[in-house]
């Protein structure tokens, strides 16, 4: 994003059942980023929140909304997201929840540290960083994942599983799209290694992280179980190709 400015910029937000949600995230985003534009890939919700996004997208011509049929997980989502803003040229593309965790506020400095990155991971866990009102249980089940993550993965990155982030198109360019098959929050940790694999840098920059007031979590114990077996199958896949690259090195 060296040349770009913000109104080159695309914020996804993926929504299932976000309708009290999503008018306040927009408004605040509005009023920090005026020149920005919005994806919203809805999921069918049933609530109503495409209908609403719909009004929204109404109002103000840089919002724009993908309708899909159905549920299909947080990454998919994303994916078709993140097709929509290549096929549309943007220089920066955003990864924000709609429930208002991450706070618009903290995306200006989240896309100033993309002048000197090509990712850029609004973190939970660097100095600076922090969770408002998130249950235990919750708290052990992130903390844990990253740690499993940082030592399966070999990784530095302190907040992998987080969901606030900028990267710049070059990025989502060269990573093949059609080879990510991680539905649920997994695809975050799937899409963070493969960068740290291209070679490109990725840097943390501090957020407040706040739980949200209204509606409900959409984390299951399906998308648990994908995040353990899928970073099992990288470590693996990770350690395999060393000892491969050693022997080789060995028998030369
Ligand atoms: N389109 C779409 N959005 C989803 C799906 N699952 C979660 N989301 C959205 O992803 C964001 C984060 O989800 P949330 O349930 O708050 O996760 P948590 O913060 O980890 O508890 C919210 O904006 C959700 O509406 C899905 O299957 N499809
Ligand atoms: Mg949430």
């Amino acid at each position: 994003m060296s040349d770009a400015g913000t109104e080159s910029v695309l914020v996804v937000i993926p929504t299932y059942n976000e309708r009290e949600n999503l008018g306040s995230v927009v408004r605040r985003l509005r009023a920090v980023l005026p020149e920005v534009h919005i994806l919203v890939v809805d999921d069918g919700s049933p609530d109503g929140t495409g209908e609403f996004a719909d009004e929204l997208a109404e109002a103000d011509p840089r919002v724009h909304v993908m309708h899909r049929t159905a549920k299909a997980g947080l990454g998919a989502a994303y994916i078709a997201g993140f097709r929509w803003a290549l096929a549309h040229d943007y220089g920066a593309i955003v990864e924000m929840d709609a429930d208002g965790s991450h706070a618009p506020e903290d995306l200006p400095r989240i896309l100033r540290a993309l002048t000197g990155a090509d990712l850029v991971i609004g973190s939970r866990y660097v100095p600076g960083g922090s969770v408002v009102n998130w249950p235990r249980r919750r708290q052990l089940l992130s903390k844990g994942g990253n740690l499993y993550s940082r030592l399966a993965l070999g990784v530095k990155i302190k907040d992998i599983t987080a969901g606030f982030r900028a990267y710049r198109s070059t990025v989502l360019e060269k990573l093949d799209l059609g080879d990510i098959a991680s539905h649920g929050y997994c695809f975050q940790i799937d899409l963070a290694w493969r960068s740290v694999l291209a070679g490109f840098t990725v840097v943390e920059v501090p957020i407040t992280f706040t739980e949200r007031e209204i509606g409900e979590s959409k984390m299951s114990g399906s998308i648990v179980r994908e995040a353990v077996l899928q970073v099992a199958k990288w470590g693996i896949r990770r350690r395999a190709g060393k000892l491969r690259a050693g022997i080789a090195r060995d028998k030369a």
